[in-house]
């Protein structure tokens, strides 16, 4: 039989999880996850790229993992585990950032949008570097596929280029992964539902535009039929401006309908329908994950049990990664380790 390809992703407890991170990221994992051997990550490192309240990062870190697995992530197939719980991303990320040029950097357009507004002098150097670590987290698993939002893709194709810089300075050591990103059709850039120009984020933006996995049902109906929409009055599907063509690409992600299918049920009607369908739908799939989520979160020492499981998985596979890239470095191991 042959052997299912790795497949590695991760989201930062940066905020309460959104739906970008749900149709981007988390429901791609779920509907794809019985065809490879997955790692789902909570990357808290990363989330300390600017500063964080301690008490809330814990607190989001849980709140993520509940919502992993409410959403579906099935621990028959994949294992979910907090980045920092397996030392070797770290270490990992350090050896690659000296491996990765300042202009490969200086080129990610997250890294400047992020530092946009803020005085060079006070961005953290993390927010920076934050690539090389999360080329570390992939490659760490000997990860063949990456399916991410399409924000990621610059990202990705730096964590590519690294792991063939290595290879090629050093022997090969990683294998290159390949991104996955928009293969269901829709979903892979969700954008703010009060700014349709930028994406939806947890920390980017307004609150109103962007609809948070465990909102309450009337919260999220409210910010659906705030969403800004285009000039005109009636939904024309292939014409849409940017309002109108998110509420559709977010219906379309939530209930699986073609393009085509969208032009049959709204071309020609009013944008109100449109914002109460989207609503209707996203409440269906939202209201069991919330409750799911809910009710793991209520049991703290099972969700952290559930977690020490997924790192004990993890651990060894990145630890022997972690030594490959060591010895291929000249990196002394300790006698008898
Ligand atoms: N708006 C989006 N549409 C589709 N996919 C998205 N993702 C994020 N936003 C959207 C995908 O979610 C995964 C995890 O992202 P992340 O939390 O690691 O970082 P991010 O992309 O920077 O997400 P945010 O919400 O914007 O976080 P902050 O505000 O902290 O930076 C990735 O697969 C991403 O593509």
């Amino acid at each position: 039989m042959p052997s299912l390809p790795v497949v590695f992703s991760g989201i930062q407890p940066s905020g309460a999880p959104h739906l970008g991170n749900y149709l981007g990221a988390i429901r791609p994992w779920v509907v794809e996850q019985a065809e490879s051997r997955n790692y789902f990550c909570i990357v808290d490192l990363h989330a300390l790229t600017v500063e964080r309240d301690p008490a809330q990062l814990a607190d989001q870190t849980r709140e993520l993992a509940a919502v992993y697995w409410a959403c579906g992530i099935d621990p028959a197939h994949s294992t979910v585990f907090v980045q920092s719980h397996v030392a070797a991303h770290a270490e990992l990320g350090w050896l690659l950032t000296c491996l990765t040029p300042m202009g490969w950097l200086e080129r990610m357009t997250q890294f400047k949008e992020k530092a946009r507004g803020e005085q060079a002098e006070r961005v953290g150097a993390g927010l920076f570097t934050y690539p090389a670590l999360m080329a570390a987290d992939i490659l760490l698993y000997r990860t063949e596929l990456v399916p991410v939002g399409e924000d990621q893709r610059q990202h990705l194709e730096l964590a590519r280029d690294l792991a063939q810089r290595f290879n090629h300075r050093y022997g090969e050591t990683f294998v290159v992964p390949q991104p996955r990103i928009g293969h269901l059709g829709a979903g892979s850039r969700v954008m703010g539902l009060d700014d349709p120009t930028t994406k939806m984020s947890k920390t980017g933006g307004q609150e109103a535009g962007c609809i948070l996995l465990l909102d309450p049902p009337d919260l999220i109906r409210r910010k659906v039929l705030r969403a800004q929409t285009d000039s005109g009055r009636e939904v024309a599907v292939e014409v849409a401006g940017p309002g109108v063509a998110n509420l559709v690409d977010i219906w379309r992600a939530v209930t699986g309908a073609s393009r085509e299918d969208a032009g049959r049920c709204f071309d020609g009607r009013g944008y109100g329908e449109l914002k109460r369908r989207v609503a209707d739908a996203l409440l269906e799939v939202l209201a069991p994950i919330q409750d799911r989520a809910l009710a793991l979160l209520r049991d703290r020492a099972e969700l952290d049990r559930r977690l020490a499981d997924g790192a004990a998985v993890a651990q060894p596979v990145a630890a022997g990664t972690l030594a490959r890239a060591r010895r291929r470095l000249g990196l002394l191991s300790l006698p008898g380790g």
